[in-house]
């Protein structure tokens, strides 16, 4: 009967340690990258790219490829990933990877050192058929609490929730990401745009999405708040904002003040300013969350554009990351690739002591014990 109780007890004992671990080790992996880049400071600046280890131009799905490695000899510090359509559970996203092989390359960048950021378009969840890019209904006042679409919306997040409890790496630990949802809400092209919802109603949704991921779901991850371009002040930029509770990362896309012809760096530089200042005061991390441009007209873009957008001014340099937006065919790619004439000047761009790519990121971790 001892026996019994005792191979009970240390049975009991055990489950209780791996639970523990498995929580510890969870809650340790997304402050650990809190703190990771928060040491970044001034230090320097990740370089982030969508789909980098995914697809780039003339290739797809190639194991150990990205177009970023390929022009400058190293990956991207940071790897953005994109959610949309696991919402109504599609075995593909909407740029076709299939989640499957997003699971496994976001954990393999993951294990290489690289921080991960997920975005999500989502369809409609008044209308299935209808895509994160549709505006002719208003949809977020029907799916707060109380709304006649708030459970479809609820199973929605189950299933992001489910994928992203499922990054894991090969031990089981959880790995640590930023999760960007509900961006550039300032703009009025998706359907929780500035058009179709007031600001209070943006800001339960944003709140309502990361509790119910963190409390209900318990998923452990840093969010981000990603306005597009149109602010001036803080102020502004804080129409939408929901929180210190629910924000981590201060973030801004900003193509607009990119646009050849009409671009407008100091523009840019200024948001970046506004970024950095509401982050040093919250005690957040700043960054530049989506930028890049179309078919990379300006051959000079790199150093001349976005280079100086955050490196000219004693600010915007303050930011922990840029992500450029993806690399999808010659018709639509908003970072270089090595035959590109922009090609050169992207390797300039990273020679900057400042712009760090994957192996200085992992430099750095190492040696400030950040790891
Ligand atoms: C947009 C474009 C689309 C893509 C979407 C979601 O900016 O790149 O082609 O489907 O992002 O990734």
């Amino acid at each position: 009967m001892k026996r019994i109780i005792i191979t009970l007890l240390t049975g009991s004992l055990m489950l209780a340690c791996g639970a523990g671990k498995s929580s510890e080790a969870k809650k340790h992996a997304a402050a650990t990258l809190y703190e990771q880049l928060k040491s970044i400071g001034n230090n320097g600046v990740l370089f982030g790219h969508q789909d980098d280890l995914a697809y780039g131009i003339g290739w797809k799905y190639e194991e150990g490829r990205s177009d970023t490695y390929e022009t400058a000899g190293d990956y991207p510090a940071l790897f953005g990933w994109e959610l949309g359509g696991i919402e109504l559970d599609r075995p593909v996203n909407l740029d076709s990877i299939p989640f499957h092989l997003m699971r496994h390359l976001a954990v393999k960048g993951y294990n290489m050192g690289g921080v991960l950021t997920f975005s999500w378009h989502p369809f409609s969840p008044l209308d299935s058929t209808k895509n994160a890019w549709t505006t002719d209904t208003e949809v977020v006042k029907h799916i707060l609490p109380g709304g006649s679409h708030h459970q479809i919306f609820k199973q929605y997040l189950d299933r992001v929730a489910d994928f992203l409890a499922s990054l894991q790496t090969n031990e089981g630990i959880p790995v640590p990401f930023i999760f960007r949802p509900w961006h550039e809400m300032d703009g009025d092209w998706f359907w929780w745009g500035s058009s179709l919802c007031s600001p209070e109603e943006f800001k339960q949704l944003f709140r309502f999405t990361i509790e119910y991921l963190r409390n209900q779901k318990g998923l452990d991850f840093l969010s981000a708040y990603s306005p597009d371009n149109r602010f001036n002040t803080e102020e502004e930029y804080l129409t939408w904002y929901p929180g210190n509770d629910v924000v981590d990362i201060i973030g801004v896309d900003n193509y607009g003040d990119f646009r050849v012809g009409t671009e407008n760096i100091e523009a840019a530089s200024h948001k970046l300013e506004i970024v950095v200042r509401y982050a040093e005061k919250t005690g957040k991390v700043a960054a530049f969350t989506e930028s890049g441009l179309d078919k990379m007209t300006d051959l000079k873009w790199f150093t001349q554009k976005l280079g100086r957008s955050i490196f000219s001014g004693k600010e915007a340099g303050k930011i922990a990351y840029v992500m450029l937006w993806r690399n999808a065919d010659t018709t639509h790619f908003f970072s270089t690739y090595p035959e590109h004439p922009s090609a050169t000047d992207f390797k300039a761009f990273v020679r900057n002591e400042k712009v760090w790519l994957l192996k200085d990121w992992n430099q750095f971790k190492q040696k400030n014990n950040l790891d």
